[in-house]
């Protein structure tokens, strides 16, 4: 009810400003060689290319110098790739579309989030529920984080525990309750991060709960949760960093860690997200083509990843 049209709105982010490693930028390049469009198109869907345009690096209003703030690595690249990819997906989203990021590392977020939660809020009066699969929780503030990279931080953004202007980022406005998240798949997580989690009780299914109870009960418990208070059929979105996925099976992105999701169990989640109709975004993100070996199954994965998110049928 959501998506009341077989159209979805493409935008690929070709931007690594978020974090410190080339390479993540082609990410949606190699995406599209394999032919993304064309599967989307075979399911019956109508793609709209953002801008009719096939790849956005947003370079030409990048300023001259981005010196870092404090720690705090190139928040005006940052700031403007989210703020115009906000109003990207907005358009999309207002216009009762799917909308489909293919990034680029996971600052790209920023935007994504902002621009579905406020399409959601003026299209259904709704607050916008995400899901959050990643390896990481991405929610260090410019105080806490270590590395300064802004691909860990959109979170705290999002969800308003940012008071300093950040000049870049100030346009940012917070837009998600901290109620309305649920992780899946963490297990590198950072001290002052569990802290947060902690204060603020954000739901998360770390990869322990999905030993524990399997994938299926965890989807279960992740939508029962979903589906509680006053906006019990709200929206949802997917933000899937494919860090989450173990690097045996996605080997080519920027910050691995041991001990992920299964094949499977990625593909369960965005299969079970498809089935409560809720779905009204897609990101997919840090797929970085130049790391690893056979980038190719990182890649088509990727590609597998969202069909089965947009409701390709096993049977
Ligand atoms: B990703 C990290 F310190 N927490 O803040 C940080 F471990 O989008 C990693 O999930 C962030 O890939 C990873 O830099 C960001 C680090
Ligand atoms: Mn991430
Ligand atoms: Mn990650
Ligand atoms: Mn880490």
């Amino acid at each position: 009810k959501y998506i009341d049209r077989r159209e979805i709105g493409i935008t690929c982010v070709a931007f690594s400003g978020g974090q410190p490693r080339p390479g993540v930028d082609l990410g949606p390049e190699f995406v599209l060689k394999a032919g993304l469009i064309g599967q989307l198109n075979a399911m019956d869907f109508k793609t709209i290319l953002t801008d009719g345009k096939e790849i956005h690096d947003y370079k030409e209003f990048f300023p001259a110098s981005d010196e870092p703030i404090g720690i705090i690595k190139r928040p005006r690249a940052v700031g403007i790739v989210s703020k115009h990819l906000t109003d990207q997906v907005y358009q999309h989203s207002k216009a009762g579309r799917m909308a489909l990021q293919i990034g680029g590392d996971h600052s790209m977020g920023l935007g994504t989030v902002s621009g579905i939660a406020r399409a959601t809020k003026e299209r259904f009066g709704q607050d916008i529920k995400v899901i959050w699969v990643d390896a990481h929780a991405d929610i260090n503030t410019p105080e806490t984080t270590e590395t300064g990279n802004l691909h860990g931080m959109p979170l705290s953004f999002l969800i308003g525990l940012v008071k300093e202007n950040i000049e870049g980022l100030d346009w940012v406005v917070p837009c998600l309750k901290p109620e309305n998240i649920v992780y899946i798949g963490l297990r590198d997580v950072d001290k002052a991060e569990k802290q947060i989690l902690k204060q603020y009780n954000i739901k998360a299914f770390s990869m322990h709960e999905i030993d524990r109870y399997g994938i299926g009960a965890v989807m279960n418990m992740t939508i029962e949760y979903l589906s509680k208070g006053d906006t019990a059929q709200s929206p949802i979105h997917l933000s899937f960093d494919i860090d989450a996925l173990d690097p045996t099976v996605a080997a080519s992105t920027g910050t691995p860690v041991r001990g992920g999701l299964t094949f499977r169990e990625g593909h369960y989640i965005c299969e079970a997200l498809h089935e409560t109709g809720r779905l009204v975004g897609i990101d997919i993100v840090e797929l970085n083509p130049t790391i690893g070996h056979s980038n190719e199954d990182t890649i088509t994965i990727g590609c597998s990843l969202i069909r089965a998110a947009l409701g390709e049928s096993l049977l």
